[in-house]
């Protein structure tokens, strides 16, 4: 079902180096790509899901001409879907200069260069995220409170445990009593081990996991962090202590710190991604709750954002990636991020 890391199969050739790692380091085989029924069906959930983002898109182009009545209808349109201010702007004008080049004359046909217009834009977020590259790979989960964090470790759990992945969970959410026991119901379901303490902190859960995780010979470690605000500073910096802490049980860990924002927060949800960059130096993020969202647009913004950060951290190069996008609370309701799927589902 997912593409998203190397599978280890010692038979397999290499495939590409990733991150500029040696390819020795790599015992992979090829991507598990899911297979076309069952990437069909995603489809449409999330062409369902994000149509109330797409309505109002789609409405533009039910003219027949292309004027600048439908430039403002679009503009405006795009703001309400909350893609921003810059990266409307950059669409329209994008736009503009393919009508031109290809001189057509129907809106239908102005919609398609819009689908292209979007997807050109969104490219730079499709990434996998590849796991296999160190033993184990440690993924530290931050964001707001509700983003759906621990949901997101639970389906995540759940496609690398089923591809042969020997997952360990830390369940460094120590600040609200349930947080524990919810990890920990996703832990059951999965079948992996998890890791908790009565009365820990973030940082000595997460020291005792990813050692544990050494000493098991697991695959991936990764660790539920309880939901916190930018603005919460304290909080912030237990995040940049457990970061540390994790480098200190396994030098080069984190491997990846993934922000999981929630789709529904529409342009507040750039502001999240830049604070939370800003701490802890992101290497990835995950967009739930595409399903049912009027700002599915906001994930325009966020690559206009992320190409402007530019070279990146950890080694890897290039913008923040969008490695998963969720659209439903069940487990099967996680799928990698494609661009082009993505700006098709949009535009309707
Ligand atoms: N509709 C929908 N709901 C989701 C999605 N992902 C998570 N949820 C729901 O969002 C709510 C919060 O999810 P959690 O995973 O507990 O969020 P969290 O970020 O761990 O929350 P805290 O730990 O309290 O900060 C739950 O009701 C989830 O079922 C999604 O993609 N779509
Ligand atoms: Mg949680």
């Amino acid at each position: 079902m997912f593409s998203f890391f190397k599978k280890k199969t010692p038979t397999a050739a290499p495939v590409a180096t990733v991150a500029g790692a040696p390819e020795a380091a790599i015992t992979t085989a090829a991507p598990v790509e899911a297979p076309v029924a069952e990437r069909k069906s995603w489809l449409d959930k999330l062409r369902t899901g994000l149509r109330k983002t797409g309505s109002g898109i789609a409405q533009v182009f039910t003219g027949t001409q292309i004027d600048d009545a439908l430039y403002e209808n679009l503009e405006s349109a795009l703001l309400m879907a909350d893609a921003g201010v810059k990266a409307t702007e950059y669409l329209l004008v994008d736009l503009k200069r393919r009508v031109k080049e290809a001189r057509v004359t129907d809106p239908s046909a102005v919609k398609a260069l819009l689908v292209d217009t979007v997807t050109d834009l969104l490219l730079p977020l499709q990434r996998p995220l590849t796991v296999g590259l160190h033993t184990p790979t440690v993924i530290m989960v931050v964001g707001v409170n509700g983003a759906g964090k621990t949901t997101t470790v639970g389906k995540l759990t759940r496609h690398l445990a089923e591809s042969g992945q020997k997952v360990l969970l830390a369940a460094a959410d120590t600040f609200r009593a349930a947080a524990k026991e919810q990890l920990a119901v996703w832990a059951g379901r999965n079948g992996v081990e998890i890791v908790s303490q009565e009365g820990g902190d973030p940082s000595s859960v997460t020291f005792d996991a990813v050692t544990a995780g050494k000493a098991r010979g697991c695959d991936v470690v990764i660790a539920d962090t309880a939901g916190r605000l930018p603005t919460q500073l304290h909080l912030m910096e237990e995040l940049r202590k457990v970061k540390r802490v994790i480098a200190k049980a396994q030098a080069g860990a984190p491997h990846e710190v993934l922000l999981v924002v929630d789709g529904n927060t529409g342009q507040n949800a750039l502001a999240q991604v830049k604070a939370f960059d800003d701490t802890l130096q992101l290497t990835g993020l995950i967009v739930t709750k595409l399903d049912g969202t009027a700002k599915g647009g906001v994930l325009a913004a966020i690559a206009l954002w992320a190409r402007e950060r530019g070279a990146g951290v950890n080694g890897v190069t290039g913008p923040v990636p969008v490695y998963f996008i969720g659209v439903g609370e069940q487990l099967e309701d996680l799928e990698t991020f494609d661009a082009r799927e993505f700006a098709t589902a949009l535009l309707g």
